[in-house]
């Protein structure tokens, strides 16, 4: 007997494999969006894609846009990885476009929660008498715009740690010397991690032991901006340093103690915030930078850094590189020196493996407490 398939209501299958494309499309924009998120957009009809578009660059067309704007065929299938806008910003609501092209059903993997779209988008779809579907691979599309979604609900940047270890966990020999603990292509990998990121953030060791440029080098990233931060409590860094460079394509930002003897601006982004026995009060940094509109962060040590922002638990996943030495040493240095008891122990979820000549990266999330 012959199955007729009503190609016209697409099933379960179907929305799966087509929002796996429109996944895999966001993808793309990976570090060029922020602070908005990444998005992708694929156009269905009786089973076959007749277009696709995904958000480029920030302030660049809505993937809505790019997959339906030079399409004019009603009825369609619309996939999205994320509730469509029903604003006007720097371009008209997308809600309107998918109105006006007709479009029949709309399945998005989850909803937008900016507070200016927040359901209204979908509500507005469905006034307009448009079919609705929202949640197809939902968790898959909150690890894609991490950064975004966790920027967005806290105002606060998404933060990652980031550091380069032997394989017995320690940053530094007996002598304090980190250069080089990762191999070459170690190296490059964690350099090319970098463009993911709205900025980067060292503290004042870092750059007097390793005068670093914290720039973007590997390909993949030309035309990106990258902002650099730097923690220098005491303002006492010297103009001659590395990271005073390039500051056009990589703008510095420098965070200071409103204690500090010296509170003269260095460069024009120079905040002074308050500090408490461990230095910089971090939260009033993160909150300054997403007020910047940096809606992710990269942490690259030094070790006291990493230990502030582990022992404050103000970071969201880790990208430990390993190298496949064993340094050893009672002075070495670690990126958790505080410590914790057994119990409270910090734990990373969903890690993942890769590896590299010479060592293998880490990435994996913080686990939250239960509350
Ligand atoms: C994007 N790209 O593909 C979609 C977005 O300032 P605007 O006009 O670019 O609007 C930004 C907001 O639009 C963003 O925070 C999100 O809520 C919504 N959707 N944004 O940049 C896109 N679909
Ligand atoms: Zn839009």
């Amino acid at each position: 007997m012959k199955t007729i398939l009503n190609r016209t209501a697409p099933g379960k299958k179907d929305d799966q494999k087509f929002m796996k494309i429109a996944l895999k499309m966001s993808e793309r924009g990976l570090g060029f969006t922020e602070p908005n998120p990444l998005v992708g957009a694929v156009v269905v009809k009786n089973g076959k894609i007749l277009s696709c578009g995904y958000h480029q660059a920030f302030g660049m067309k809505h993937a809505e846009t790019m997959a339906l704007e030079n399409l004019d065929v009603p009825g369609t299938t619309l996939y999205l990885t994320l509730e469509p806008c029903c604003h006007f910003g720097k371009t008209p609501p997308c809600t309107d476009l998918i109105i006006a092209k007709k479009v029949k059903r709309v399945v998005t993997a989850m909803a937008d929660p900016n507070p200016l779209v927040n359901g209204a988008g979908m509500r507005k779809l469905r006034d307009h008498g448009i079919q609705v579907r929202c949640g197809v691979y939902g968790d898959w599309a909150e690890r894609i715009n991490r950064h975004y979604l966790k920027a967005i609900r806290t105002r606060v940047p998404y933060v990652t740690l980031h550091a380069g270890i032997s394989l017995d966990g320690k940053l530094t020999d007996d002598a304090g010397r980190s250069r080089w603990m990762t191999s070459e292509e170690g190296r490059r990998y964690s350099h090319s991690l970098r463009g993911e990121f709205s900025a980067i953030l060292a503290g004042r060791g870092t750059l007097l032991a390793d005068n670093p440029r914290l720039n973007l080098r590997e390909p993949g990233w030309q035309g990106k901006t990258l902002y650099r931060v730097v923690l220098d409590s005491a303002n006492s860094l010297s103009r001659r340093l590395n990271i005073f460079k390039e500051q056009e394509r990589f703008p510095l930002i420098i965070f200071s103690s409103d204690k500090a003897p010296n509170r003269r601006k260095k460069v024009p982004l120079h905040f002074f915030v308050g500090h408490d026995k461990h230095g910089l009060l971090l939260v009033d940094v993160l909150k300054q930078l997403y007020k910047l509109g940096i809606a992710s962060l990269l942490v690259e040590g030094g070790g006291r850094v990493l230990d502030s922002f582990i022992r404050e638990r103000l970071f969201d996943e880790m990208a430990l590189f390993f190298s496949n030495k064993i340094v050893g040493g009672r002075n070495s240095g670690q990126i958790f020196a505080s410590g914790d008891r057994l119990e409270e122990a910090l734990e990373l979820v969903d890690c993942r493996w890769s590896e590299f000549a010479g060592g293998s990266m880490l990435r994996g999330y913080r686990k939250c407490s239960p509350d």
